[in-house]
């Protein structure tokens, strides 16, 4: 069984560059190993997997005035987002495989800019233990990858908030995230401040993912262009033990497959990255075997489907 799908190009991005632990760099090819693309080609998908992309080495430097690294985060978002746009433009799904989180600000920029120039409306899943919406104020590390959403907002410093078009990429209103359950003190009180639509840990144990799920994509309808930026470390230890921050009391397995398959049955899947998959810190690619299980899910497999 397949559903219409756009032909899709995945890419990687091998830095660790805005993290703090080292090892996201390895990512893309942990996923290529368990056999992203071909895995996603069963479903009837014509798949292209581009390669890497290129950017500078990571310095492993301290925080200036607030920001590690963030020359060279600039840099390697720079290259996201013409891959990205390039993609979108050829009327393809971009899939990127990270990479730490950071490099969401470059593929979702990307995918702002193709939405407003077409019309179409952007809904944005935020896919998380953390809610990323840090800024150079507030921020307990420094690291770039706990900034991404803030910075798409338009909070953050103008190399990344403008790198598509100048001003905000996103606004909160468009963002919906799920399996959040490590929000630092500062970071508290802006996600309040800019109504940040958070189904956190607690809600989905209270009302079940199914219901989440649903209210998550409330709304959308044939004009909508939905973006998944699927941080793996949404996903509880126990099953996805490579990744930089670990943090109890995650998605389990059940849940997870569950939010993957009613995506797929809206049909309006855009894009996606999948991030934060650090096999230096895994058990026999454990996380990204499970990662490209939930994006075979994504993308329409299901338990009954013929083979
Ligand atoms: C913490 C910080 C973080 C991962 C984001 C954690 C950031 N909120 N970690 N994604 N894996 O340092 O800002
Ligand atoms: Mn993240
Ligand atoms: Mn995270
Ligand atoms: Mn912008």
């Amino acid at each position: 069984m397949s559903r219409f799908t756009l032909p899709v190009s995945i890419f990687g991005v091998p830095t660790d560059i805005g993290a703090a632990h080292r090892g996201a760099s390895m990512g893309p090819e942990a996923l290529r190993v368990a056999k992203f693309a071909e895995k996603i080609a069963r479903h009837g998908v014509e798949v292209r997997d581009l390669g890497d992309v290129a950017g500078p080495r990571n310095p492993q430097t301290e925080p200036v005035e607030g920001y590690r690294h963030l020359d060279e985060v600039a840099a390697w978002n720079r290259a996201v987002f013409e891959t990205s746009a390039g993609e979108l433009a050829a009327g393809r799904m971009p899939i990127m495989l990270g990479g730490d989180h950071c490099l969401a600000i470059g593929s979702i920029a990307a995918v702002a800019a193709h939405c407003r120039a077409r019309g179409k409306r952007l809904r944005l899943l935020w896919m998380d233990a953390h809610a990323d919406f840090n800024t150079r104020e507030i921020t307990p590390s420094g690291n770039i990858h706990g900034m991404p959403v803030a910075c798409l907002c338009g909070l953050g410093p103008g190399v990344l908030v403008d790198l598509g078009a100048p001003g905000p990429a996103i606004r909160p209103d468009q963002i919906r995230q799920i399996g959040i359950r490590s929000v630092d003190r500062g970071e508290k009180r802006l996600v309040k401040a800019h109504g940040l639509d958070i189904y956190d840990m607690r809600y989905i144990d209270e009302i079940g993912m199914r219901r989440v799920m649903e209210e998550v994509l409330e709304g959308i309808d044939e004009n909508t262009h939905l973006h998944v930026s699927f941080d793996v470390d949404m996903l509880d230890p126990g099953i996805a033990p490579g990744t930089g921050t670990r943090v109890p009391g995650g998605v389990n397995y059940r849940e997870a497959q569950l939010m993957m398959e009613m995506i797929a049955d809206t049909g309006r899947l855009g894009s996606l990255d999948v991030v934060e998959v650090n096999p230096a810190l895994d058990k026999r690619n454990a996380t990204a075997r499970l990662a490209v299980e939930l994006v075979e899910s994504l993308f329409g497999k299901s338990t009954l489907m013929r083979d």
